[in-house]
């Protein structure tokens, strides 16, 4: 076969953060890209993919994308989590990426074409108190953007999930062991609403406002602020409850109509069945890159289309511009989506993965090059080599550990 694959290589970079990129190249010399990163966990999903993976795909067909899909999964025996489903969604997304420059046409077209002339997006304003916060959000504003995500500081904390002192946000810091942090849930709580009512004062009714909880609260607490922040009309109150105690949101559920997003560290339509089935959320939060790739999301999708849920996928620069691009030409033909994460990333980032697809006007584009249209900058990915880091712990006031 002249279309097997050739050549699979792994990728470890780090300009401005750590990235893996997966290579895939066919015998007639197509090139696909798959984005791998799991923020913390890079050298594992790494190795995933050259020592278990990357051997087993030379002299496949590219074109064989599920049956490879069920190969990797299944044929794995030990299956599920985030290193395996990262790895299984590089190969995937690259081999969509190759069907794309095979067939001549960006991936949207091959998912069955644009239902949306636009992808809507969010981005994250925030602010260590309510006037630095007010800044950020009517500098978002000013962007065009109609969905913000606000997130402040905390009095009496030093440090905060989801707010920085750099423009450029990344929660995962270089070094040996992780930063820790300290977070008390009551004062958290009693702040929000203030927060949240500054800025629908300023911003007025019609922009969408996200808030993500980063899963800290018990359900009762969970409960509790999602009823306290209802006459703020939020989008969506995100991962207000550790995700994988999926039974604990009925009780916010049945205590409040503020919309609950979640998902974002699951990774296969198992994690995200019965939250979808009982309507438990309005918006599932799963990555490209984190749930098998773009044949597995569609299907976590198509399941929450029969449930009335959305899409509304996790979109930081903890996620690489490649599966962004997968993202946005998922977007560009879901019927069911909400909005897509996008944070931005740093020119560096923009200059290693050169892409087709466009933000602008707080609207996402995926272009129309053929396959998800990004390339690679072998120059800064080879210079910027990977170094350590890891997300933060959060730990209570009394020292025990709790979700980050
Ligand atoms: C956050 C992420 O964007 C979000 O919704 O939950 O920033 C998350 O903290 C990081 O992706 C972790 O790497
Ligand atoms: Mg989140």
């Amino acid at each position: 076969m002249t279309d097997q694959i050739e050549r699979v290589d792994v990728l470890v970079s780090s300009p401005t953060r750590n990235y893996v990129t997966l290579r895939i190249t066919t015998a007639d010399g197509i090139v696909g890209l798959g984005d791998a990163t799991v923020n913390g966990r890079e050298l594992s999903v790494a190795s995933y993919l050259r020592d278990h993976v990357a051997p087993l795909l030379i002299g496949t067909d590219p074109s064989r994308i599920e049956d490879t899909w069920q190969f990797l999964y299944r044929g794995a025996y030990w299956r599920r989590g985030p290193i395996t489903m990262a790895a299984i969604g590089a190969v995937d997304m690259a081999l969509w990426d190759i069907l794309g420059k095979r067939a001549g046409l960006p991936v949207y077209q091959l998912l069955g074409g644009r239902v949306r002339d636009a992808v809507p997006y969010y981005s994250h304003a925030f602010g260590w108190d309510i006037p630095a916060l007010l800044e950020s959000v009517a500098e978002h504003r000013e962007l065009g953007e109609t969905y913000i995500r606000v997130q402040s500081g905390v009095p009496g904390l030093d440090k905060v999930y989801g707010v920085s002192k750099n423009p450029n946000y990344e929660p995962a810091g270089r070094g040996a062991r992780p930063s820790e942090e300290q977070f008390e849930p009551g004062v958290y709580m009693r702040h929000l609403p203030k927060v949240l009512g500054a800025v629908r004062e300023q911003v007025g009714p019609d922009v969408h406002l996200l808030h993500d909880a980063h899963h800290r609260l018990t359900p009762t607490q969970a409960a509790r602020l999602a009823k306290s922040v209802e006459e703020f009309d939020l989008f969506w109150l995100e991962d207000v409850t550790p995700a994988e105690d999926q039974e604990a949101l009925r009780m916010v559920r049945n205590a409040s109509v503020t919309p609950l997003a979640i998902g974002e560290v699951f990774n296969t339509i198992w994690d995200c069945q019965h939250l979808i089935e009982n309507r438990l959320i309005d918006y599932i939060r799963t990555a490209v890159v984190h749930a098998g790739g773009i044949s597995h999301s569609r299907k976590i999708y198509a399941l929450a289309e029969v449930h009335g849920v959305k899409a509304g996928p996790h979109g930081p620069s903890d996620i690489s511009p490649i599966a962004m691009a997968a993202s946005i030409h998922m977007a560009a033909s879901t019927h069911n989506w909400g909005v897509q994460e996008y944070m931005g990333y740093p020119d560096l980032v923009h200059e290693a993965f050169p892409h087709a697809w466009s933000a602008a006007d707080g609207t996402l584009q995926p272009g129309d090059a053929p396959g998800l249209g990004v390339e690679l900058n072998e120059d800064i990915l080879t210079s910027e080599s990977y170094k350590t880091a890891y997300l933060p712990v959060a730990r209570r006031m009394d020292g025990s550990v709790l979700d980050w």
